[in-house]
Formats: structure tokens, C-alpha cells, sequence
């Protein structure tokens, strides 16, 4: 399959990987828009928000609690951070691999652009 994140996850590609287990893996982003920037994605295709069924909550899940786990071990968690799951063309989406943006480091604006 044609999928960056894919390619990711076989280690086709590298990245700055941050965590990973069975399910799922953390990664620094390509492009960081805050100081701490990195996306957490299921290990296995998932292309858009709108492709879930009832049988990938405990998957989907796993997201935002690893990505907690992470944000408090970057120092972040306490002071605050965003998530961010954008789908499809109008959500901003590039990467049809589906992922949760981290962000931290600096105050957060509302509403997002
Ligand atoms: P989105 O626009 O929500 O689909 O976000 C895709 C994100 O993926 C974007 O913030 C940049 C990041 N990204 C794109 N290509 C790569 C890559 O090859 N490696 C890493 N680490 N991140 C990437």
C-alpha cells in the first residue's frame, strides 16, 4: 500500500520515534507547529476518522492515552497541550493514514486556523 505512515511503521522511512507497542507508535513531526509536536497513530491502515467502526475503540482508543503518557514524560502534560485529528480535505488532512497531533510548548490559540 502507497501510505507514508505505512512506510513509517515498517521502518521504510525514518523517524524520531518516541514510543511504539503492538498497536500503535508515536513519532516527532516532520513539520512542527509548537515547540513539542508529535502524532500518534495506529499501526494499522486506518485511511480517514470517517473509515472507524465500533471495533476500533479500543484501539482509537489507545491514541489519546499514549499520547498523554507522552506529553507527561516530555514535561508538557501539566502545563497543557492540544490534540488534533484533522479529516479530509476541509479538516486539513494530507496524510491518509489516520494520526492525533501533539502539541505543546507554547499557549494555544481558539479558534483554530
Ligand atoms: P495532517 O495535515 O493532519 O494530515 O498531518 C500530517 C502531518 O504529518 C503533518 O503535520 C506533517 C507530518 N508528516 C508528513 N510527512 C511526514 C514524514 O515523512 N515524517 C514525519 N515524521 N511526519 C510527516
Amino acid at each position: 500500500m502507497d501510505c507514508l505512515f505505512c512506510k513509517l511503521v515498517n521502518g521504510d522511512i525514518p523517524a524520531k520515534i518516541l514510543y511504539q507497542d503492538d498497536d500503535v507508535i508515536a513519532f516527532e513531526d516532520i513539520a512542527p507547529q509548537a515547540p513539542t509536536h508529535f502524532l500518534v497513530i495506529p499501526k494499522r491502515h486506518i485511511s480517514t476518522l470517517n473509515d472507524l467502526s465500533a471495533d476500533d475503540a479500543a484501539l482509537v482508543g489507545k491514541l489519546p492515552i499514549t499520547a498523554a503518557k507522552i506529553a507527561q514524560q516530555l514535561g508538557i502534560a501539566d502545563d497543557g497541550f492540544r490534540v488534533v485529528m484533522n479529516c479530509n480535505e476541509m479538516g486539513g488532512q494530507t496524510v491518509y493514514h489516520i494520526h492525533m497531533h501533539v502539541l505543546g510548548g507554547r499557549a494555544m490559540t481558539w479558534p483554530p486556523g
